[in-house]
């Protein structure tokens, strides 16, 4: 993937719940490129999002592909409800399911792309028996759940191992992170080797909540157009948190 391709996947979640349908076109104003939308069963994280309505809904409204996350125990039993197509992605957690081969045979035949989400604490090394099969892994920079949390600690090698074990395999296979994607940290994250930011509270969906100017800013960012904060500029730094 060209430096230059790197995309932006709006976390609706973080955003106005009462005007999704005007969000979700100022986000494809905005150039978005995908729209991230987080599923969350109230067991696998202590949280309730949305459902398979509410993305089907969504999916008729919009041309743009929906990055689906399922932080759900047993999403096998979703999978049907969802009115999806090839452009979009369905990512499972690793730690919620129990016969990966089987979700994955099942995500085929829906022909989706499959993408596989980890737990901070989830070692990067079980990815290697289904990399063949994945269009994406999901890093998770923090415990899934909810938003404007802190990365936490060792996340920006995780990102590189999952770079080095993917190298390896010789597959192409896009590397999305989500959580704590900000402005300071986003281009050490694209450095390592990220491909795809999910954009929350700590980016896009800030106070003034002008989306498509942070879009816009996210994406210089992303492609170091902008300077990385992170690493060079501790001034920038404090102006930019
Ligand atoms: C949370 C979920 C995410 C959040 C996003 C929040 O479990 O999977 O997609 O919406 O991580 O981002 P931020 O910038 O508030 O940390
Ligand atoms: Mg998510």
């Amino acid at each position: 993937m060209s430096r230059l391709n790197k995309k932006i996947s709006p976390s609706i979640m973080c955003g106005d719940w009462l005007n999704i349908e005007k969000m979700i076109y100022q986000l494809e104003a905005a150039k978005a490129d995908w729209i991230h939308v987080d599923i969350m069963d109230g067991h696998y994280v202590p949280n309730i999002t949305f459902g398979f309505d509410m993305v089907n809904q969504i999916r008729r409204i919009v041309d743009i592909p929906l990055d689906v996350h399922m932080m759900v125990y047993h999403p096998e039993r979703f999978f049907n409800r969802f009115e999806l197509d090839q452009r979009d992605i369905i990512s499972v957690h690793y730690e919620a399911v129990e016969h990966m081969n089987q979700i994955i045979h099942m995500l085929k035949q829906k022909k989706v792309k499959i993408g596989i989400a980890l737990n901070p604490g989830t070692d990067v090394s079980v990815l290697r028996t289904y990399v063949e099969d994945l269009y994406m892994v999901l890093l998770m920079m923090n415990q899934p759940g909810g938003y404007g949390k802190s990365m936490e600690a060792g996340m920006m090698d995780k990102i590189r191992e999952t770079k080095t074990l993917i190298n390896k395999s010789g597959k192409k296979v896009l590397i999305e992170v989500d959580g704590s994607v900000s402005y300071v940290l986003a281009g050490e994250m694209s450095r390592a080797g990220a491909d795809i930011f999910v954009a929350g509270t700590s980016s896009i969906f800030n106070k003034t909540m002008d989306l498509r100017p942070s879009v816009q800013k996210l994406r210089r960012i992303v492609n170091h157009v902008e300077p990385n904060y992170y690493v060079h500029d501790l001034t920038s730094l404090k102006q930019s948190v």
